[in-house]
């Protein structure tokens, strides 16, 4: 067995705009981030994703990025980022950055020039098309809404832009712009930063042609999905930033890749194709919303629990995987998937001790190890992600009730990551002196961290309780994987099995109790209770345990 440190390691998400604020203007920034290293040492955790911090327009919140070598304002200088990642070395952590180069924002230098005639060297360096009798080049939607082209009157040609039209895409055919990202990446790797997370990676690469996607019946726009995702020089791009660049550093990567079958994710992931190791997989997330982001349905135990299972077969031979059941974009956990109200703890626990459980590298997203949920501000005027805004003015456009679509925003819209992280009590959650740039969720008095470090029972110390488990049993890492009870409808189980040792896992995802059975073909004569999330007293022989509301039990067995 080859020991690898990333595959130990538990990291952390930072979103450093909700992060802490240091000198009271009301927006997370670097300085914030340094004050909180003992914090995070204190959980335990060994990798920080720091979103972007690169200079930018903050049209999508930093990802849109008008210099790569420069940090924006809000965030600091970029003696804070050297301070950063100093600091952070020093407490034996990994930094690793947010890569995004699907895309630029409209403000870089590249873009500019690239826009500013047909005959400049940087023309190329985006797609850039003539129109279709006065209508963009194809049909494709933008993720943001409305068209994925924007006319430029200045050359009579229209440029894409998957997302906003403030984040014109990359022309990654052309080699000149492929030379500048790895240039991107060698100069913040010689910085001493320990990897990537490369942002809509699998996106990179679009069909030549750029033909037009399908149109749903009453649709403006085509699914240009086909023709974007996971196109096969997407890993001609990959196998030579690795060989040129990855390779030669001691670090670790890992791809965001909505969109994507697990035949195509192993081509990402497995190693003996040196790509990357490993993706950010979302089939999880899209669970409650299988047909669009925004449109809800019902899902049901067993699909989760064959995604979990799919997901190891696959890829555990060769390759590896992020665990992870929320981040910056998605609702918070315990809302979307565990229960937000009465047992918020009791969910918001039995959730970690799947995600620190499962083969994988586990990832937490700010102020999920104090249970943050989602929230519903009263006025769209309190939101401030654009996806969501634009999506906003759509539906009100197509006369869709005010109080249908604020529901659907509760649900579903990214805000609900991003409100500050709420560290105590006072004014802003502790967040910010100043103004602070979104609002806080007003149920700060009860959930922040100066209550969590407080109480031996919050999700908080159940998250380091678990992290220290993974830390002193390999058998969270490289044991291997089987479901038992896979037809059961209430309870998630399964053995990690590595040398003679054995784990059970056993998670109860519904607020109703109900019993678990160990089934026949497991003998043993001796277990061991390591975590729970309840207080186990009773003399449990586990052939019949009656679990309680989102119980979760993790034992060692002995044969
Ligand atoms: O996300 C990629 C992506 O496809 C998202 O737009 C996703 O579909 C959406 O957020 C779901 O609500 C990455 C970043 O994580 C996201 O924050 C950026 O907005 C996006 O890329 C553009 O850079
Ligand atoms: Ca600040």
């Amino acid at each position: 067995m080859n020991r690898i440190w990333w595959k130990e390691a538990v990291a952390y998400q930072i979103w450093p705009r909700s992060f802490y604020d240091s000198n009271g203007d009301g927006i997370g920034d670097i300085r914030g981030i340094i004050q909180k290293l003992d914090y995070l040492e204190g959980l335990g955790v060994d990798i920080i994703w720091l979103s972007p911090v690169y200079k930018s327009p903050n049209d999508d919140n930093g990802y849109d990025i008008s210099d790569y070598f420069e940090i924006m304002e809000e965030a600091g200088t970029m003696a804070d980022m050297d301070k950063l990642i100093e600091e952070v070395h020093k407490k034996g952590m990994k930094l690793i950055m947010d890569l995004v180069v699907n895309h630029t924002s409209d403000e870089h230098s590249w873009f500019i020039k690239s826009r500013s005639s047909k005959d400049n060297p940087y023309r190329d360096y985006f797609i850039w098309k003539k129109g279709n009798d006065g209508n963009p080049p194809n049909n494709w939607a933008s993720i943001f809404g409305g068209s994925a082209w924007d006319y430029d009157k200045n050359t009579d040609e229209y440029y894409l832009h998957l997302f906003s039209k403030k984040q014109p895409d990359l022309n990654w055919r052309n080699p000149v712009v492929r030379k500048e990202v790895y240039n991107i990446l060698k100069w913040w790797l010689d910085k001493g930063i320990d990897g990537f997370r490369m942002d809509a990676i699998n996106m990179i690469s679009k069909v030549k042609g750029l033909p037009d996607g399908e149109k749903k019946e009453g649709e403006k726009y085509g699914d240009g999905s086909p023709f974007i995702y996971n196109e096969p020089e997407v890993h001609e791009y990959l196998k030579e930033m690795n060989k040129k660049i990855l390779s030669r550093y001691d670090i670790m990567t890992a791809g965001e890749t909505h969109k994507i079958t697990l035949k195509e994710t192993k081509k990402f992931v497995n190693f003996d194709r040196n790509e990357l190791n490993m993706c950010f997989l979302f089939d999880i997330m899209y669970l409650d919303s299988k047909n669009a982001k925004w449109e809800y349905n019902k899902w049901m135990l067993i699909e989760l629990k064959k995604i979990f299972n799919d997901w190891n077969k696959e890829l555990m031979k060769k390759g590896w995987n992020a665990l992870f059941m929320n981040n910056h974009d998605q609702p918070r956990m315990v809302s979307r998937y565990g229960n937000d109200g009465k047992y918020r703890v009791q969910s918001a626990k039995m959730l970690a001790t799947m995600i620190h459980t499962l083969p994988g590298t586990p990832y937490i997203y700010q102020g999920e190890e104090i249970g943050m949920t989602n929230v519903k501000f009263q006025s769209i005027d309190d939101y401030r992600d654009i996806e969501t805004i634009n999506w906003y003015n759509m539906m009100k456009k197509k006369n869709i009730p005010e109080n249908k679509i604020m529901e659907t925003i509760y649900w579903f819209g990214r805000d609900n990551a991003r409100t500050p992280v709420q560290w105590d009590d006072t004014l802003n959650a502790g967040f910010s002196k100043g103004k602070s740039w979104i609002n806080c969720n007003p149920n700060y008095k009860k959930i922040n961290v100066k209550e969590s470090l407080d109480d031996p029972d919050s999700i908080y110390n159940y998250y380091k309780k678990l992290i220290i488990l993974r830390k002193n049993n390999l058998i969270f890492i490289y044991g291997n994987y089987r479901i038992i009870l896979e037809d059961n409808e209430k309870i998630y189980a399964y053995i990690r099995k590595f040398k003679n040792e054995r784990l059970l896992v056993i998670l109860n995802f519904y607020e109703d109790m109900t019993t678990f059975k160990l089934p026949s073909d497991i003998k043993l004569n001796k277990k061991e209770l390591l975590i729970s999330n309840y207080n186990v007293n009773e003399p449990d022989d586990l052939k019949n345990i009656n679990l309680k509301p989102y119980e979760a039990r993790v034992y060692k067995l002995f044969f």
